[in-house]
């Protein structure tokens, strides 16, 4: 829209235009958690360029990184409540009615990019993603594939026992805080601006994320380890507001839905160059990477999966392990 805008304002240079004039017909503001340089607000700001200029500036897209509009969670009402419209999400969803959203973070389950590709890309993401649609009244536009979660901490783990009652933070997930207790973990759900500060005083001892949000949070700045447990391979949906999608003529749905599926296209690119990176740039900030005996962690992991997902969302996991 920064075209659209210059050019008004120069035929315009006359008129005191007040600064909050909004020459676009809607607006989508679209936070997510990671920083302005993760991948995340890279491919964000691309979709943004598209949908801009496709829609000749009748659409503004505002981005917001960094939780600047809310956390995750927080995001997922403002959405439902109208005053927020886009972010980066997905199993945090099982707590608004979608547990089938849980699949996306299943420890232990989806083994490479291969197998995530058939899942997300697949009948089994197909399913999520409707009932994300219909239970939370959010729409996936897109997914993007996320490097493995790994644990960090401050002192080397190698075994669950090693964990020793260790307090983690976890994402509101409660899936993964089933997972962590089986494994010999104290879990502690908090939004993931506030583990920072949290790991600097020592209220909580640890963290896992993929190495991208480890990085984009600085958590090399207070976390010495980082264990290889490789113990979550998941993607994320890019969400609307449904009500605010459908709210658009079909002509900016579809320039909205395109544009999407090229971000797509953008991140995967994007998401591969990443990956090459990010051990290097922790070790060079400070990170020791631990191995991790992953078939200790992922034998204890799977029981207590099993034992905490039920009816429909578990027969569609196990349908998910035979892909
Ligand atoms: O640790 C976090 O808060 C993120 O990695 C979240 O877990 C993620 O955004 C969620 O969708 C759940 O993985």
């Amino acid at each position: 829209m920064k075209t659209v805008f210059a050019g008004w304002i120069a035929a315009a240079s006359f008129a005191a235009l007040p600064m909050s004039a909004n020459a676009a017909d809607y607006t989508l503001k679209f936070g997510h958690l990671a920083n302005e340089n993760h991948i995340y607000n890279q491919a964000a700001l691309a979709f943004e360029e598209e949908v801009e200029s496709r829609s000749a500036g009748r659409i503004d897209v505002q981005i917001f990184p960094n939780e600047q509009l809310g956390s995750e969670s927080e995001m997922v009402s403002s959405i439902q409540l109208g005053t927020a419209d886009m972010t980066i999400t997905g199993e945090p969803l099982q707590n608004w009615g979608a547990p089938k959203a849980a699949l996306l973070g299943v420890p232990y389950a989806i083994d490479s990019s291969e197998m995530l590709k058939r899942v997300a890309g697949g009948e089994i993401g197909q399913e999520i993603e409707s009932q994300i649609e219909n239970q939370v009244g959010l729409v996936p536009l897109t997914w993007f594939e996320r490097g493995p979660r790994e644990l960090t901490s401050n002192r080397p783990i190698k075994t669950p026992d090693d964990l020793d009652g260790i307090i983690l933070r976890l994402p509101d997930v409660p899936l993964h805080i089933k997972v962590w207790q089986a494994l010999g973990a104290k879990p502690t759900p908090m939004a993931f601006g506030e583990m920072f500060s949290a790991l600097q005083q020592g209220t909580i001892e640890g963290q896992e994320n993929p190495l991208s949000l480890i990085e984009s949070a600085s958590l090399y700045e207070v976390q010495d380890y980082v264990n290889v447990t490789d113990h979550v391979r998941s993607w994320i949906y890019v969400v609307i507001g449904k009500r605010k999608l459908e709210s658009m003529p079909d002509d900016l749905q579809t320039v909205v839905r395109e544009a999407a599926d090229n971000m797509h296209e953008t991140y995967q690119e994007l998401f591969v160059e990443d990956q090459k990176r990010l051990r290097e740039s922790l070790q060079e900030r400070g990170m020791e990477f631990v191995e991790v005996d992953q078939k200790a962690f992922s034998e204890r992991a799977r029981e207590a999966v099993e034992a905490n997902l039920s009816g429909d969302t578990l027969a569609l996991y196990h349908k998910m392990l035979e892909l």
